[in-house]
């Protein structure tokens, strides 16, 4: 009952001040101060009754509703910068010559538009996915970043990954077996990278290429990567005073290595970025730029 009145005594006080705002927002010049005369009146006519019920109302009981108003403002104001902070940027990495400028230009136009240049620079842009141009409703941007795999360039990746919702790493299915030992070795820098570790970034290893069919399945691409992972794992804890500073270590101490061991997720998918087939691409893309 008196929480009852105390809301409507609150509504009552705060009632005036909303509509002075609103109309003060509007900037019309010509408010008319007679108006604004009747609000004031009414406006200390509602403190009076309201400092007058205060009086009556235990003290024990306004300290519990001063405190569930703070408590709610707060929830509110951190829920809103919660959502403020959450990124919509998507980094591309892995090997020089796996696709990843390809892929770039067919999530943002739905073509390829260049040959076979190895890229020198980064590639950014923040833009409506192609594919959802034509869908109704407010789409959210998002922020992708192509990283060249060149070893001099790789170093930018580290300015990208604060900022990152989730990373895709790009294989060549294609030409998969003579790079497997590279391309683990970047991963697994990649994998035990403070910045991807302790946000717990998703990981997509996307196989790509797959529109010839010499490309190595997925599921073959995953394992190879695990099995030379898990010898790295052994030959990098043996360099222990490191000239090579991984972050963190990867895996469980005495089993063979495994994706599932990692903090973060790692998932593997398909594409061809040349036929446009970018599909599982894009879901990871929306799994973690929500709209
Ligand atoms: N068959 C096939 N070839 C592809 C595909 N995607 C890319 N390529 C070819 O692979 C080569 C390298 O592609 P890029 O996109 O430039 O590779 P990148 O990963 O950006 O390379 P860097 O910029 O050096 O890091 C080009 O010749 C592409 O035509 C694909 O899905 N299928
Ligand atoms: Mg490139």
């Amino acid at each position: 009952m008196h929480s009852t009145r105390l809301m409507f005594i609150i509504w009552s006080f705060y009632q005036p001040l909303i509509v002075l705002t609103l109309k003060r927002n509007e900037k019309k010049s010509d408010i008319a101060m007679e108006e604004l005369d009747q609000w004031k009146e009414q406006l200390s006519h509602f403190c009076n009754v309201a400092m007058d019920y205060l009086r009556e109302v235990p003290s024990d009981q306004l300290y519990a509703a001063a405190a569930v108003a703070i408590f709610t403002m707060l929830l509110l104001l951190s829920i809103r910068l919660l959502k403020r902070t959450k990124s919509n940027t998507v980094v591309l990495t892995g090997l020089s010559g796996s696709g990843k400028t390809v892929l770039f230009y067919q999530l943002r136009d739905g073509s390829t538009h260049q040959g076979t240049v190895t890229s020198m620079e980064p590639n950014e842009g923040t833009f409506i996915l192609h594919n959802e141009k034509t869908r109704k409703g407010k789409i959210k941007p998002v922020h992708i970043v192509d990283v060249p795999g060149h070893s001099r360039l790789r170093s930018k990746l580290d300015e990208y990954l604060p900022q990152a919702a989730g990373v895709v790493f790009v294989v060549d299915a294609l030409d998969f077996l003579p790079n497997c030992r590279v391309a683990s070795e970047y991963l697994y820098d990649l994998l035990t990278k403070g910045s991807v570790v302790k946000k717990k970034i998703p990981v997509l290893i996307l196989c790509n290429k797959t529109d010839k069919v010499t490309a190595h399945t997925k599921e073959f691409i995953r394992k190879q990567m695990e099995k030379e992972i898990d010898k790295l794992r052994v030959s990098r804890s043996a360099i222990s005073t490191a000239d090579i500073a991984n972050e963190f270590t990867l895996g469980v101490p005495g089993e063979q290595f495994s994706f599932t061991q990692c903090s973060n997720k790692v998932t593997t998918a398909d594409a061809s970025g040349l036929t446009g087939e970018i599909s599982q691409l894009e879901e990871f893309i929306r799994e973690h730029v929500k709209q």
